[in-house]
């Protein structure tokens, strides 16, 4: 045993005994998990904490961290130490890692961003906190019953959690209303550095027994409710009215957070912004900017002209979505109700614009009395990046374009990027140790030195080896949907892999009708020349009519193909309940087809797609987000794009001239799919007014173009299907796409924040 070894198990075993009384190999795989998650946070505790004059404070409405004890235990460098030792009585860390609930605190890519850039700002040693809400239930728990999605609620805060209760706390006014907030940390350990800090917060007089059925709750009575869930279905009034109180509780703990630290370490508040920077993840945590300058004026003697041009010079935003809906607009009725204390400052903010602009588009409340939350960002914060080169383009080209127009030096632009650490070393172990074999270690730190990889394209052992690591993957991958799903698949198959949140415009309704193609051709005796397993993960909004649709169309897909001799030979579908992160740490290694295919000019970046290319699965995509900035790097030999370009899309939405029924008519091979929708087959497993809603949808508005790409996208597909017969040339794509996927750790996109936004040291 080596020495690390032999310490932390000792540790280990101590922690064991202390709680539990008995000696480690006496444990259960629970018991022990719960030995670790103390152990691990003494540890960290221990740890130095990151400092520095300047700190970053990422605020974000989601932090979609998962589960955190491998993570951890990797950045500590004690995992394999761990894992070696735990073996050796005869103990399995990743059946203990399974004890641990996941913690959902967010929707998708947005929050699981803010949980990657939280591991490389420790990892990179730079003094920064996440500041966000401590909801007591995350992300919907996915239930699926009659082949329809339900929701239930999905707790994850247990007695023993990574969570530390503090002695921070704080008074929230909501105009007369009042909160008392407490703070909750989590810490967040860098890979091989120190700590800094989650800090997530919460009231005290939470009911949970608030909860009905699935996830239905009383959403007026805010004491009880503030932060019980993540996003609140927001489809009513109340629903946004709560969204408000909760975006409000946060910045202003946020806010009053900060200005405590500026004072708690003598800063003069008067130079915030050299020692304070607020990243504004999306327009959620928006608030903090007049919040900031009531406090400072209010509270802080500052005259509105010093407040205004300080918080202008300490916060920066983030825009995340083109897509209009998702952009939010507050009625000013509603804050007048939820926060008429902030209604006086922005009324200024706005007047100023309008006093300086005549041109209403870029005024902050509308005509109809609304507040447009991203032209608050854009006026008074210094930074605005979107997070890929495409997304930043058309911000400046299209979507807000008058803005750029006023701002040309503000706008930058963050391509994402992914935490190694999570995506590599931790969900594909093999994978990272055949790396660290051929390459050395250096590529954990400097990203980059994966192009090292290169040097080994054409050495047939290499190329075998990591085929072999695929399979092994797959194997397991099997192994957990047998498990979860209780569907047996074929791992000599090739998978094809979508997972995301369910949105019209990532387009799953266009795999869905690939899917119903291929199904009839292998009723009509075209055979595939290897067996396909198609797989999906991805809940849809509750209040999202269509999006549930879909997932019911490919459930019902599943069934009928599944349970058919003659096609399940050929092709197997499975969509698995309840993605989440956790899932997707186990689908992305087994992965051979990426399916990236949104409608292009609306993914802003997408990171599923940079996790799954790392693990060596080849993308099938549209020129979409950061699929643009893969297709540079891999080269087009590496990778299957097809579909219309992002200007073409732009240009039918402003010529309003795209018909969908136009390509149903003129083509037979889409006029089967889509029809197939409302068949027989399908109508006798499945619901009717859901399936016929889907289709008429299909025909009649086809908001997203599905139908503009899917001749193109059955062809590429099939191309990319035959592409992976060829064996080595297939294992080369491979190789290529893991070498040239440095660019995309977020180490490199959280140094460009700082090189740029932050500078911090
Ligand atoms: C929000 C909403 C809210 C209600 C209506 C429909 C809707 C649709 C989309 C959204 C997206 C919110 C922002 C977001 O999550 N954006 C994602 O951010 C990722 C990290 O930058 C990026 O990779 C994804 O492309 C982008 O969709």
């Amino acid at each position: 045993m080596k020495k690390t070894e032999k310490n932390v198990m000792e540790m280990l075993a101590k922690y064991a005994q202390d709680k539990y009384g008995k000696e480690l190999k006496k444990c259960k795989n629970e018991e022990i998990y719960y030995a670790l998650l103390h152990m691990t946070k003494d540890m960290m505790a221990d740890k130095k904490p990151i400092s520095g004059k300047k700190k970053i404070y990422y605020i974000s409405a989601e932090f979609l961290i998962g589960k955190l004890l491998s993570n951890n235990l990797i950045n500590l460098g004690i995992y394999n130490a761990l894992d070696e030792g735990l073996a050796a009585i005869g103990k399995d860390l990743s059946k203990i890692e399974e004890v641990e609930p996941e913690p959902s605190l967010g929707n998708g890519g947005l929050g699981r961003l803010a949980a990657c850039f939280l591991d490389s700002i420790a990892s990179l040693n730079l003094p920064g906190e996440g500041i966000g809400l401590n909801y007591h239930f995350g992300l919907f728990k996915q239930v699926f019953r009659k082949r329809m999605q339900t929701a239930e609620k999905n707790e994850w805060i247990e007695d023993d959690s990574w969570l530390t209760k503090t002695d921070t706390t704080f008074t929230v006014c909501f105009g007369k209303k009042k909160v008392k907030s407490r703070l909750y940390d989590i810490d967040v350990v860098g890979y091989n550095t120190g700590v800094n800090k989650l800090r997530l917060f919460d009231i005290e007089s939470v009911d949970e027994s608030l909860v009905e059925k699935g996830i239905n709750f009383d959403k007026t009575d805010i004491k009880k409710n503030l932060t019980l869930f993540l996003y609140p279905d927001d489809s009513d009034e109340a629903g946004n009215l709560l969204r408000i109180y909760q975006q409000y509780f946060m910045v202003s703990n946020g806010a009053q957070l900060i200005i405590k630290e500026m004072k708690d370490k003598g800063y003069d508040l008067h130079k915030m912004n050299q020692h304070a920077v607020i990243q504004i993840n999306d327009t959620h945590p928006t608030m903090v900017i007049p919040e900031l300058i009531r406090i400072l004026t209010q509270e802080e003697g500052f005259d509105m002209d010093e407040a205004i041009k300080l918080v202008s010079k300490t916060c920066a935003y983030t825009n995340h979505t083109i897509l209009a809906e998702a952009l939010e607009k507050w009625p000013l009725a509603y804050l007048k109700k939820v926060v008429p204390q902030l209604v006086p400052i922005i009324e200024e903010l706005n007047a100023r614009v309008v006093k300086k602009y005549k041109d209403e588009r870029v005024w902050i409340i509308d005509k109809d009395q609304r507040v447009h939350m991203a032209h608050i960002d854009i006026h008074y914060g210094f930074s605005v990046n979107g997070v890929a080169a495409i997304h930043t383009d058309i911000l400046k080209q299209t979507e807000l374009n008058h803005f750029y127009n006023i701002y040309p030096k503000k706008f930058n632009n963050k391509t994402n990027g992914i935490t190694f650490r999570r995506w590599l070393l931790s969900c594909n172990k093999e994978l990272a140790a055949y790396l660290d074999e051929l390459l050395g270690e250096g590529y954990k730190t400097d990203a980059m030195e994966l192009e090292k990889l290169l040097a080994y394209k054409d050495d047939k052992k290499v190329l075998d080896r990591l085929e072999a690591i695929k399979k092994e993957k797959k194997l397991q991958l099997c192994d957990y949907i047998k498990k979860n799903e209780k569907i047996t698949l074929n791992p000599d198959s090739i998978f094809d892999i979508q997972i995301k949140r369910m949105h019209e415009y990532k387009r799953q309704q266009m795999n869905a009708l690939y899917i119903i193609h291929k199904y009839l051709e292998i009723k009509g005796g075209k055979l595939p020349k290897r067996p396909i397993t198609f797989i999906f993960g991805a809940k849809a909004a509750p209040a999202y009519i269509i999006a549930q649709d879909v997932i019911h169309l490919l459930l019902v897909m599943q069934k009928l193909i599944n349970d058919d001799p003659a096609v399940n030979k050929h092709m197997q579908l499975v969509f698995v309940e309840n993605y989440n992160v956790t899932y997707a740490e186990k689908l992305i290694p087994a992965c051979d087809i990426s399916e990236q295919i949104s409608l292009a000019s609306k993914e802003a970046s997408g990171t599923g797609n940079m996790k799954f290319m790392l693990n060596g699965a080849v993308t099938l995509g549209t020129d979409d987000g950061a699929n643009v900035e893969i297709h540079e790097l891999v080269g087009d030999d590496n990778i299957f794009i097809f579909g219309k370009d992002s200007d073409t899309v732009i240009q039918h939405y402003a010529k309003a001239d795209y018909v969908s029924r136009k390509y149903y008519e003129k083509d037979a091979v889409i006029r089967e799919a889509v029809d197939f929708i409302v068949g027989d087959e399908t109508l006798a497993l499945g619901n009717k007014k859901s399936l016929e809603r889907l289709y008429n949808e299909l025909l009649n508005k086809d908001w997203f173009m599905t139908l503009l790409d899917l001749k193109e996208y059955i062809k590429v597909k099939d191309k990319a299907f035959n592409a992976y017969e060829k064996r080595t040339a297939w294992k080369k794509m491979a190789l290529v796409n893991i070498a040239k996927a440095g660019f995309f750790s977020s180490d490199r996109t959280i140094a460009e924040y700082n090189r740029d936004i932050w500078k911090l040291k």
